[in-house]
C-alpha cells in the first residue's frame, strides 16, 4: 500500500504548510466615536477551535503592543469566519475593550501565543507569529512594525478617502483593498489596488491637468482606466501625463514597468 503512505504524506504536508486562520478584514475607523470598529478572522476550516492564539494590537509610535485578547473558547463559525469587534457590529463573537483599535499606523497581529505573553508594551515579535496586518490612514509607512512584524507593505484605510465608511479587506491576490465593511460574511471583490510599488507617487492627485510620476526613469506605457474598467486614456509617457479631458472622478493608472503591472489611484477634479 505504498502509494496511499505517499498520498497521505502528501496530503499531510499540504495540510501542514497551508495557513489555517487569516486575518482577513480590519476596520479601525468607524463614523462618528468609532464605536463599530472590528477584526475578522478567516479560517478555511469551518468551525476551528481558537484555543491557543491570541490576538494583539501593536502601536506604531512605540511599535509596542496596547491591548491583547485570548481567544480561547472561542471557534471560527460555520463559515469560517470570527469577529472580534464593538457590541453592535454584525456577528461579533468577542467585544473589546476601551482601548477599542487605533487608527493607525498601527498593526493587528494574531499568534499563537497567550494574552500574558503579550502584556501592555510587549515588543513587536515574528515569534510564534500566524498573521498580521500592518495599517495606516494617510500615514507614513511605520518601517518599525513593518520590520518587526516581517512585512513589506502597509494599508491605507483611506486609500478611497472615506476610512470611516470603509475597511480593509483582504483580496484572494493576498493584499488588503478598501471598501464598505463585511464583518461576519466574505470580502468584497474590490476593484481599486494600494500601490504595492512605493517608490512610485502621482502629483497633483487631486488633478486638474497634467500629472507627474515621481519615481519613473524611463519611458513606459499606461492606461487610465474608469472605474467601470473602461480604458479611457493610453499611450507611452517618460513621467507626466495631460488628464484634462478626463471627467471627475475616480480612476486607475495602470503602468507597465520590468513587466510589471503598478497600478496607482487617480483622481479627476
Ligand atoms: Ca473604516
Ligand atoms: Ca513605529
Ligand atoms: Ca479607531
Ligand atoms: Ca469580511
Amino acid at each position: 500500500m505504498k502509494p496511499t503512505y505517499t498520498l497521505l504524506a502528501f496530503l499531510g504536508v499540504g495540510i501542514l504548510s497551508a495557513q489555517t486562520l487569516i486575518i482577513n478584514e480590519v476596520d479601525a475607523d468607524s463614523p462618528g466615536a468609532d464605536t463599530a470598529e472590528f477584526i475578522e478572522l478567516y479560517s478555511s476550516t469551518p468551525n476551528l477551535p481558537l484555543d491557543g492564539y491570541a490576538l494583539v494590537l501593536f502601536n506604531g509610535s512605540n511599535d509596542a503592543s496596547y491591548a491583547s485578547y485570548d481567544l480561547d473558547g472561542h471557534s471560527t463559525d460555520s463559515n469560517g469566519y470570527f469577529v472580534i469587534g464593538d457590541s453592535g457590529v454584525i456577528g461579533v463573537s468577542e467585544i473589546l475593550n476601551s482601548s477599542a483599535i487605533q487608527n493607525g499606523p498601527d498593526a493587528v497581529a494574531l499568534y499563537q501565543a497567550n494574552k500574558s505573553d503579550f502584556p501592555i508594551k510587549a515588543a513587536v515579535t515574528t515569534t510564534n507569529l500566524i498573521d498580521a496586518v500592518v495599517y495606516d490612514s494617510d500615514d507614513a509607512d511605520d518601517t518599525g512594525l513593518l520590520t518587526g512584524l516581517g512585512k513589506t507593505v502597509q494599508y491605507n484605510e483611506n486609500e478611497l478617502l472615506n476610512a470611516s465608511n470603509h475597511s480593509l479587506q483582504r483580496q484572494l491576490n493576498d493584499g488588503f483593498k478598501t471598501g464598505t465593511p463585511t464583518p461576519n460574511s466574505g470580502n468584497q471583490v474590490l476593484a481599486i489596488t494600494a500601490p504595492k510599488i512605493p517608490m512610485l507617487h502621482i502629483h497633483p492627485n487631486p488633478a486638474l491637468n497634467t500629472i507627474k510620476i515621481d519615481g519613473l526613469n524611463n519611458e513606459v506605457e499606461f492606461s487610465i482606466f474608469s472605474l467601470s474598467g473602461h480604458c479611457v486614456l493610453s499611450n507611452r509617457t517618460d513621467g507626466s501625463i495631460d488628464v484634462s479631458r478626463l471627467t471627475n472622478g475616480f480612476y486607475m493608472l495602470e503602468i507597465i514597468l520590468n513587466e510589471e503591472v503598478i497600478r496607482l489611484k487617480l483622481i479627476k477634479h
